[in-house]
Parts: structure tokens; C-alpha cells; sequence
């Protein structure tokens, strides 16, 4: 069998995106090509992974560069580049800034890589997610975004730490955008098979919601500067993972719906299956009217902010 060594970019070597590069590599899932607009930093920390490959017992090659024409012929793009949001600075001024970051490294990484899945990171993130498909110009398949498969692993380590078992007997389901309007249906949510209502009151069970909705800002606080960076890396790993290993892994992931859950032309986190091809099935399951509504608001919130960016292009 002819051996082929794939190929993973990865935009952004701040926290997210260097700590992605290392889970990737060490899977041994993909060689890796870090890419940053600071001279100097993805060579370095590429560098610094690379000399870590003997230690690790893994033999995948790690680069740094900025050039883009370094990442030619990428299976995966993961974008992570972007601004974090600095005093003074309002919501929608990050949202203009990431969204021009977005649009302008996404176009020069597709010139290079046109077959690429991409998989966008920066926040936020189902808004940058309608920027990396306008600025591609790929279809829906090969563009997905990274929240859900964090915000269902918070949930599963917050189910499992409550109830004293294992996080890998948890199995939870997230619906909606990323943070404040996530959607967590602890109905399709079970342990084991038991679904969560049978193991936990519900009082409980909202509390765990709402820590869950809170998840990245809890991390801030304790951080004080930076944000969270280990369990988002890892997400980024299982859905790299999923496709150039053609997993068919369902996981919760943003992606362009039309007409599924009664939602057309907005990026809204749902579970698809997730293989070679990117997203090969979008997963519809019957919500209770709450459930439909809360996902309704969900996009609403993503089309508020898709909106904002289309005022500001003028
Ligand atoms: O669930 C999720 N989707 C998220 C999203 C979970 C965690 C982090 N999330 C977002 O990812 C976060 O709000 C940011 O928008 C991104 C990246 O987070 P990270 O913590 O890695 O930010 P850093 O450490 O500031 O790194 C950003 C890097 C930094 O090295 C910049 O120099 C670089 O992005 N950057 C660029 N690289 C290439 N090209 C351009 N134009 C560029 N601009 C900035």
C-alpha cells in the first residue's frame, strides 16, 4: 500500500493553535505545518514540538512558517488566528477585526489548499465560520466549526465529577452556538446508556448547564489573561482525528444548516457525522417546543452578529 503522510495546517500559534499542533502530532495522526503572521513564533514553538518528537515516541514532523505556500496541499486548515478581546475593545469591534483575520488568512490558505477541510476555532465562532465559507468559497461539507465537541466535553467532565464516574461512560448532547446561548439537552444526555434525568434532579442538572454555558469565562477568571487552550486543542484533535481517519465519529460541530431544524442560511451547532469528505450527515432529532425555541434564539444570536459584520462591509 503506498504510504501517505497527511498534512495538517494549523493558522495561529498562540495557546489553541500550538497546543493542537502538539495533540495532533502525538496522536500521530498528521504532520503539522504551524503558520502565524509574528515572525518567529511558529518556528520556534515548531521547533521546540519537533525536538520533542524523539521523547514522545511519535515521528510526525512539525514545521513553522509564514508563508503560506509552506501549506500547500493541506488535507486539514484549522484557523485559530485571531484577536483576544482587549480592554476598551466592544464585542462587535472584536467580531469586525477577527472576521477581517478570518477572511484574509482562510483566503490565502484555500489559494494554496483547495481540496482542505477547514476547521475554524477563532471566536466567534459560528459568525467566523460564516466568514471562512464566504471567503473560500467551499461548500458547507468542508467547512465546520469547533464549539460543541468543548462545550458537550465541559458538560461530560462537569456529569461526571457530580456523579463520581467515569467522564468516558458520559455521553452528553449540546445543541446551538457557542457560549451564552449554547443549547445542553440533558434529555438525549446519558450515562451509560441511563439517560441523565434518571441519575440527577433536575435543579442539578440545570446548575451543571449553566456551568457548562459559563465554562469559558470560568477559565478566564481563573487565568485572569488568556483563555481556556487544553480541552479546546483536544476538541481540535477529534475532529482532525475523525477525518483523515474517516471516523464517521457523531460529534455536535457548527456547520451551515438549510432547512434542518426549521433553520436556513445560519451556522448553528447540531451533530453531524464527521468523516474523510468533512460533514457527511447533518443528525435531525425531534426537540420538544422549548427545546426548538431555545435553539431558535440560538441562531437568532448567530444572525444578529452575521448581520453586524454585513453592516460594517457596508
Ligand atoms: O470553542 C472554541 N471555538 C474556542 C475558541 C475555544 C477556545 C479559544 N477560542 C478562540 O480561538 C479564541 O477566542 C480566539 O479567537 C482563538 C485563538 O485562541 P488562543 O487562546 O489560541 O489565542 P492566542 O494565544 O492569542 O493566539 C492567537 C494567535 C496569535 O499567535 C496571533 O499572532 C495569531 O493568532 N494571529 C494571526 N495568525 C496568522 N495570521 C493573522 N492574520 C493573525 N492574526 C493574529
Amino acid at each position: 500500500m503506498p504510504v501517505c503522510r497527511r498534512k495538517v495546517t494549523v493558522i495561529g500559534a498562540g495557546n489553541v493553535g500550538a497546543t493542537a499542533a502538539q495533540r495532533i502530532a502525538e496522536a500521530g495522526v498528521a504532520d503539522v505545518y504551524l503558520i502565524d503572521v509574528v515572525e518567529g513564533l511558529p518556528q520556534g514553538k515548531a521547533l521546540d514540538l519537533a525536538e520533542s518528537a524523539p521523547l514522545q515516541h511519535h515521528d510526525q514532523m512539525i514545521y513553522g512558517t509564514n508563508d503560506y505556500a509552506d501549506t500547500t496541499e493541506s488535507d486539514v486548515v484549522v484557523v485559530t488566528a485571531g484577536l483576544a478581546r482587549q480592554p476598551g475593545m466592544s464585542r462587535d469591534d472584536l467580531l469586525i477585526k477577527n472576521a477581517a483575520i478570518v477572511r484574509g488568512v482562510v483566503s490565502q490558505a484555500v489559494h494554496y489548499s483547495p481540496d482542505a477541510i477547514l476547521v475554524i476555532v477563532t471566536n466567534p465562532l459560528d459568525a467566523m465560520v460564516h466568514v471562512a465559507l464566504e471567503a473560500s468559497g467551499f461548500p458547507r461539507e468542508r467547512v465546520i466549526g469547533m464549539a460543541g465537541v468543548l462545550d458537550s466535553g465541559r458538560f461530560r467532565t462537569f456529569i461526571a465529577q457530580d456523579l463520581g464516574v467515569s467522564s468516558s461512560d458520559v455521553s452528553a448532547f449540546v445543541l446551538g452556538g457557542h457560549g451564552d446561548t449554547m443549547v445542553p439537552l440533558p434529555r438525549l444526555s446519558t450515562v451509560a446508556g441511563i439517560p441523565l434525568p434518571e441519575l440527577m434532579k433536575p435543579e442539578r442538572i440545570e446548575a451543571l448547564v449553566q456551568r457548562t454555558r459559563n465554562g469559558g469565562a470560568e477559565i478566564v477568571a481563573l487565568l485572569k489573561s488568556g483563555s481556556a487552550f487544553y480541552a479546546p486543542a483536544s476538541s481540535v484533535l477529534h475532529m482532525v482525528d475523525s477525518i483523515l481517519n474517516d471516523r464517521k465519529r457523531v460529534l455536535p460541530c457548527a456547520v451551515l444548516l438549510r432547512g434542518e431544524y426549521d433553520i436556513d442560511g445560519l451556522v448553528v451547532g447540531v451533530p453531524i457525522i464527521l468523516g474523510a469528505s468533512g460533514v457527511e450527515r447533518i443528525i435531525e432529532v425531534a426537540l420538544t417546543s422549548d427545546e426548538q425555541a431555545a435553539l431558535q434564539a440560538s441562531a437568532g444570536s448567530v444572525r444578529d452578529l452575521v448581520a453586524t459584520m454585513k453592516n460594517a462591509a457596508g
